[in-house]
């Protein structure tokens, strides 16, 4: 049965599935229930094939203010940091890079820690005018975790997110913008309609040419010129024996719009 407050709002409208973290009253601070809520959501979402693009966002003004400290103060003991993290982040960042389906995250406000984090693992990040970005960390003398220290780099460059992670500075849209941590930014009234409407939009693309693109993008972050381009070869093959291709070819004879969405 459902729980009259589930700290994770669902909710499917053509083929784009929007999963909203929803304990507003902390800026969607994640606790463990949370966290598992959200990993399980993504790995149905997986399964579901009326499922074709997913958006995470947040509940009431904020996105997601990282790891809720209330929790973490609340536990018994010293925490064990490396365990819980393996429970609980690591999952769901992997859950999210390696979905077989795009995952737009969508930052209505404040992302912190790692919700920072969080923000930055979707294949799409779109923004709210009103969205900020903190590596906060470093403001409880902790180091970025939750796949921070993996994505920022990669987007700004090693010197820059040290400066970030280092003064816990606060990001806002148009810096999101110029430093590449987000791909569009929408009015913050028109936001989960402009978010919907990509979404969608999103969702009439090939899907499994989507994913090999995904998993090609994933490999090739960590490999070699060589190793990306024998990579590409091999999922080349896949993504041309799938119907999908034969729809597009077809489609481009017949001067038509290709269907992908009946794949
Ligand atoms: C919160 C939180 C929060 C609880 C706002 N928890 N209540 C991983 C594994 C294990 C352990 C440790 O950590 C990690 C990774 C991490 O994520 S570490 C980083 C944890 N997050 C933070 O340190 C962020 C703490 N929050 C803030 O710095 C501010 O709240 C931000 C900058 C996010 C937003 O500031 P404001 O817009 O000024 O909002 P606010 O501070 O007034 O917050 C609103 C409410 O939300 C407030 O509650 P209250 O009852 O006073 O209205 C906050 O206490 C609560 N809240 N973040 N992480």
């Amino acid at each position: 049965m459902t729980p009259p407050n589930p700290v994770l709002l669902s909710a499917t409208r053509n083929a784009v599935l929007t999963l909203s973290l929803n304990r507003p009253e902390r800026l969607n601070a994640a606790n463990d229930e949370l966290l598992f809520a959200l990993t399980g959501a993504l790995k149905a979402a997986e399964l579901d094939s009326a499922v074709r693009v997913v958006v995470i966002t947040g509940a009431g003004r904020g996105f997601c203010a990282g790891q809720d400290l209330g929790d973490v103060q609340n536990r018994e003991g010293s925490t064990n940091f490396t365990e819980h993290l393996r429970h609980t982040y690591i999952p769901l960042i992997q859950t999210i890079r390696s979905l077989k389906k795009p995952v737009i995250t969508a930052i209505n406000g404040v992302a912190a820690g790692a919700g920072a984090s969080l923000a930055l693992s979707g294949d799409v990040r779109l923004w709210s005018d009103q969205a900020t970005l903190i590596e906060v960390f470093s403001n409880i003398a902790l180091i970025p975790d939750a796949g921070s220290t993996w994505f920022l780099p990669r987007l700004v460059g090693a010197a820059r997110a040290f400066e970030l992670m280092a003064f816990a500075e606060k990001i806002t849209a148009a810096d999101g913008l110029k430093l590449g941590l987000c791909e569009q930014v929408f009015s913050a009234e028109t936001f989960a309609d402009d978010v919907q409407a990509y979404a969608e939009r999103l969702a009439t693309r090939p899907l499994n040419a989507l994913a090999l693109t995904k998993q090609a993008l994933n490999f090739a972050l960590g490999s070699t010129l060589d190793a990306a381009l024998d990579n590409e070869a091999v999922l080349q093959q896949l993504a041309g024996d799938h119907a999908e291709h034969q729809e597009g070819v077809r489609a481009f004879a017949e001067k038509r719009r290709p269907e992908f969405g009946k794949f």
